[in-house]
């Protein structure tokens, strides 16, 4: 059967139905043939356009409203009996005042709209990392951008009417005005309320409000670590498979990394894709630290793929797959800045405007995605969908810094990786709504998505450290540090390889490194920059370690430190002093 049984779903869904009046109930079962409905009946509202089906087979355009681009974190809010709890990383509303102001908005809003319910699953059928959730949402385009990105259908309806426990999810359109919207997180009922907006992040509610807010929370309570990772294993030439994962926020790396198709010149290597956006990874009785990605889909950054860029994620959205904000061809094609063909002339913008031949309109939102099903991934990792998961040997944090952060580096230990990951920090992108390009910090890449108080967090953290036999090593990785004239130091993308295969180097204590204050860093002696044509003194520059920059970090990471009180784990302050006396 690919409809839950169990009778706490549809208590809830009268419930709802109750507060939202919908004039009808659908319960999704994820089938092709209600695929196929739902999509026609999207074109002919205008919600979906149907692109050129010869060069991109069943695929289409959505538009969303021009103020509902991105992730909100300003009216994202975690609900938890008690304010410490949420941290000063969260903001916060009372359970109670929250379904008050915002119960509001919910009622009626349904009123002339099919009221869909998706019951999904997060991670492999069968697999003890998975867990199961409920959205109830008033846009099929949520139901078909769900259908992409989490495991609907039979696998789903099994997991809840086994346990009978699940993940609320409601979310409505409401009016698309960001006065309206609210994207609210009940972790002690497990239920997410989302209002007001159609975007990913905010209202496909299995993404970051389960797999990442809800999810955090629960796992520290059951020992461990959901996260905003990719997961790749690296083959090595003797064809050994190593699996790492990675956190970058939004907008900084991860698909494209967790995607890498190396060059030529570096035969012999090759890139699996597990996930590129979450993992959910537990300590195993070996004493290894396993992931999964609980997701089926990519959510991707459109602008600045092309061939080169990121082949594997151009084969994948080549059909079956959603485009949203991005500009349209007149041949009915999807395009966006950065492709690898110019903008033929007559493309309309991702607001179906004629674009000014000024130069300067942009054909694509800065934030366009795709949704696009992982099985279409050329690099797809072959255990993928494993129930085990994959064994972690590396972890990464990177960011996305002009200065500072070298190209890679590695921590001295656990502890001291943690303290890596809790200081990194990024310039903002256009992943989220507000100034793009501002350095904060952002840990784990972690910060819009933590669920809870991030000083438990980073306790958190130490102690599954605590609880490996053999953890994975921690790295940071920093793809955008620039020249004095602005310039990227490093080619990226494809080029990254040569990263992971000194990071693979030193997980087996075979590449060599140079003690700094901050960690281990390549010898620019022995680091391989053959046929990268790099500009004279780059590799020095890409590895360059400078007291001084690092000095004048400290106190930036001090005093959000602070924001924690006691909340934050004394074993990092030590590791803070000692940085800051390594340094000195
Ligand atoms: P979310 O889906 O928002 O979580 O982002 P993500 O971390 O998956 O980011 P993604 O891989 O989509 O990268 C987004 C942006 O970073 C794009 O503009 C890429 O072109 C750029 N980018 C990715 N990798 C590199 C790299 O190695 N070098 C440079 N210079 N840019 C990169
Ligand atoms: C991100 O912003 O980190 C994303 C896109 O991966 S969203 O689903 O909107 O969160
Ligand atoms: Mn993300």
């Amino acid at each position: 059967m690919s409809i839950p049984k169990h009778p706490a779903v549809s208590e809830w869904v009268s419930e709802v139905e109750r507060l939202t009046e919908p004039s009808s109930v659908h319960w999704c079962d994820g089938s092709d043939a209600e695929s196929e409905k739902l999509t026609s009946q999207m074109v002919d509202a205008g919600t979906l356009i149907k692109l050129n089906p010869k060069k991109y087979p069943s695929s289409y355009l959505h538009r969303s409203s021009p103020t509902d681009v991105s992730r909100t974190e300003h009216l994202t809010f975690v609900c938890c009996a008690n304010k410490e709890d949420a941290g000063p990383n969260n903001n916060w509303m009372s359970p109670a005042e929250a379904k008050e102001k915002v119960g509001r908005l919910f009622r009626g809003a349904m009123r002339g709209r099919t009221l869909y319910v998706i019951p999904y699953l997060m991670g492999p059928a069968g697999s003890p990392h998975s867990k199961a959730g409920v959205e109830i949402t008033d846009s099929p385009y949520v139901v078909a951008n769900m259908r992409i990105m989490t495991r609907m259908g039979r696998a789903a309806a099994e997991a809840i009417d086994a346990g009978g426990s699940f993940c609320r999810g409601l979310h409505s359109l409401g009016d698309l005005s960001p006065d309206r919207r609210y994207i609210l997180h009940f972790p002690e009922e497990e239920t997410i309320w989302s209002v007001g907006s159609g975007y990913g992040g905010n209202a496909l509610l299995g993404k970051k409000c389960f797999a990442l807010r809800i999810a955090s929370w629960l796992a520290r309570q059951e020992g461990w670590l959901a996260e905003h990772m990719l997961i790749l294993g690296l083959e090595d030439p003797s064809g050994e498979v190593t699996y790492m994962a990675a956190a970058f926020p939004s907008a900084c790396g991860k698909t494209n990394l967790a995607m890498l198709a190396p060059p030529l010149e570096s035969r012999g290597y090759k890139v699996w894709t597990v996930g590129d956006d979450i993992a959910w990874m537990r300590p195993g009785p070996d004493g290894r630290l396993w992931a999964v990605n609980p997701e089926s889909g990519f959510f991707g950054v459109a602008p600045g793929t092309n061939l080169k860029t990121n082949p594997n994620a151009m084969r994948t959205v080549q059909k079956n797959s959603i485009f949203t904000n991005v500009g349209l061809t007149p041949d009915g094609c999807p395009w966006w800045e950065g492709m690898d063909d110019p903008m033929p002339a007559g493309t309309l913008d991702w607001q179906g405007r004629t674009i000014s031949g000024n130069g300067d309109a942009q054909a694509a939102h800065p934030n366009a995605r795709y949704t696009a099903p992982i099985r279409q991934c050329p690099s797809l990792s072959p255990r993928w969908d494993d129930p085990q998961g994959v064994p972690i040997s590396a972890i990464l944090f990177g960011g996305r810094r002009a200065r500072v952060a070298p190209l890679v580096y590695q921590s001295r230990s656990w502890p001291h990786g943690v303290y890596v990951g809790a200081s990194m920090a990024s310039e903002t992108t256009a992943a989220a709504t507000g100034k793009v390009g501002v350095t904060r910090v952002d840990p784990m890449a972690m910060l819009p998505f933590c669920g809870y108080n991030m000083g438990d967090y980073f306790a958190h953290w130490l102690s599954v450290g605590a609880r490996l036999s053999n953890p994975p090593k921690i790295f940071h990785v920093n793809w955008f540090r620039r020249d004095s004239d602005g310039n990227f130091l490093w080619p990226g993308f494809g080029k990254n390889v040569r990263v992971l295969s000194w990071i693979l180097g030193r997980v087996k204590g075979k590449a060599k490194a140079c003690e700094t204050p901050i960690g281990w860093v390549p010898d620019p002696k022995d680091f391989n920059a053959d046929g990268l044509d790099l500009s004279p003194g780059a590799v020095d520059a890409l590895l360059a370690v400078r007291r001084n920059e690092w000095s004048a970090d400290l106190p930036i990471q001090e005093e959000f430190f602070k924001k924690f009180g006691d909340r934050f784990p004394a074993d990092l302050r030590d590791e803070h002093r000692a940085l800051a006396s390594r340094l000195a």
